[in-house]
């Protein structure tokens, strides 16, 4: 492990920007070096769908909170690294942001099969990490330094479920499909399972499994089908989850689809298609969330995307956000411009841990003791497709 140096420089840069602040007027001031927040996120491979989106909400927000005085005055500066959803790729991200960048903080990985990776190197060099969209079981607990904006699958899957029930009363048999090579997959499927068999007393007739990796179905497909199952709810990836959804309606299955949270996002669309219409899905984030920095958040998503911020941008601004908010609630007692990196980083994750309340684009939130989520909103949505099946979108359902 490198040794940190002070960051004298910076410090002295950073008073004299902190006078110029007290101003108030609106946006940071750029005399003093940038406050440094790792973004390891995968932009190439099987999870770049997500992460792409990932990166457009953290840019939205760092833009946002440098326009309205940063952090006291100092602006923050995202250092992104692309993990390529890939273990080996996101553990070489940490340690590059947390040896060379020597970041406050990292948002990341895309993939809790990523994290369970690459948190613990995080974890054990006392640098904070805020999960972007990690949803399996067991996240926080990695480590004290590890904590995230995404509610895990037990808080927001289920509502998928309940939404597909309400919509088609008669529902007996229930099976599941998911990818046995992905940690979030297998997290989520026992959630499905679980409640689909104990809370709402189903009967579970087949349990499909395949890979990330896998691009025909016919197999899975054709044993759902004969299991005579009213409804599929899939864990998977993107485009794995796609083709099944395509390959399970061409064959003729006609029961519902739940899809997990790797269903969850509009780059779906072109890979099922037509065959996406009626696909219900769990959701951590409403565009329609009303507090004035989702206003903010969704204004500036659609000027610069022309379409609804997606619930992965939305946590993804509310990671940089989280972060902003508690560096400069500390900056106000004690100068982070006073302060080594080392000393900020476990400020930081102490900060973060108090239970200060955050008003974000996921509603109003904290974290636990153990670095989880405290978030009270979900909702479920059903994918709408144009009737040539190129575009779509997610229509949110009341409860
Ligand atoms: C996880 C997930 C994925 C769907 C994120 C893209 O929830 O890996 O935990």
């Amino acid at each position: 492990m490198i040794k940190q140096r002070s960051i004298a420089s910076h410090v002295a840069m950073l008073v004299s920007a902190g006078t110029l602040l007290l101003s108030a007027c609106g946006g940071a001031t750029s005399s003093a070096p940038p406050i440094s927040i790792g973004l390891a996120i995968a932009q190439t491979g099987s999870a770049a769908s997500f992460g792409q989106d990932q990166v457009i909400g953290a840019k939205i927000a760092e833009k946002w909170i440098n326009d309205n005085g940063g952090i006291n005055g100092a602006l923050i500066k995202l250092v992104i690294k692309d993990t390529a959803g890939d273990e080996t790729k996101a553990v070489t991200a940490f340690q590059s942001l947390i040896n060379e960048s020597k970041v406050v903080a990292i948002i990341g990985p895309t993939l809790s099969q990523e994290a369970f990776v690459a948190d613990p190197i995080a974890d054990k060099a006392k640098v904070p990490v805020m999960a972007p969209s990690n949803t399996a079981k067991g996240i926080p607990q990695i480590g004290t330094y590890i904590q995230r904006v995404s509610a895990p699958g037990s808080a927001v899957a289920p509502n998928a479920l309940k939404a597909a029930l309400k919509a088609n009363p008669n529902i007996k048999k229930v099976a599941v499909a998911y990818a046995q090579n992905d940690a979030f997959s297998k997290s989520e499927t026992a959630v499905f399972q679980s409640v689909l068999t104990s809370d709402l007393q189903l009967e579970l007739v087949a349990v499909q499994t395949f890979q990330t990796t896998d691009t025909d179905f016919t197999s899975q497909a054709t044993n759902l089908i004969n299991s005579k199952a009213d409804l599929v709810a899939i864990s998977g990836l993107l485009t794995d989850s796609g083709n099944l959804v395509k390959q399970l309606r061409d064959l003729g299955y006609k029961g519902a689809i739940v899809g997990g949270n790797g269903l969850n996002n509009p780059n779906l669309f072109p890979v099922c298609q037509a065959q996406c219409d009626g696909i219900f899905v769990a959701q951590a984030y409403s565009a329609d969330t009303d507090n004035a920095v989702n206003k903010a958040f969704r204004d500036a998503y659609n000027a610069e995307q022309k379409k609804t911020p997606s619930q992965f941008a939305g946590q993804a601004f509310t990671a940089v956000q989280v972060i902003a908010e508690a560096l400069k609630a500390i900056d106000s007692k004690s100068k982070l411009s006073g302060m080594t990196v080392e000393q900020i980083r476990t400020e930081l994750n102490n900060m973060l841990k108090s239970g200060m309340k955050f008003s974000t684009p996921l509603g109003e939130i904290s974290f636990d003791k153990e670095g989880e989520i405290m978030q009270t909103q979900f909702y479920a949505a059903q994918v709408k497709m144009d009737a040539d099946g190129k575009n779509g979108k997610f229509v949110f359902l009341t409860k």
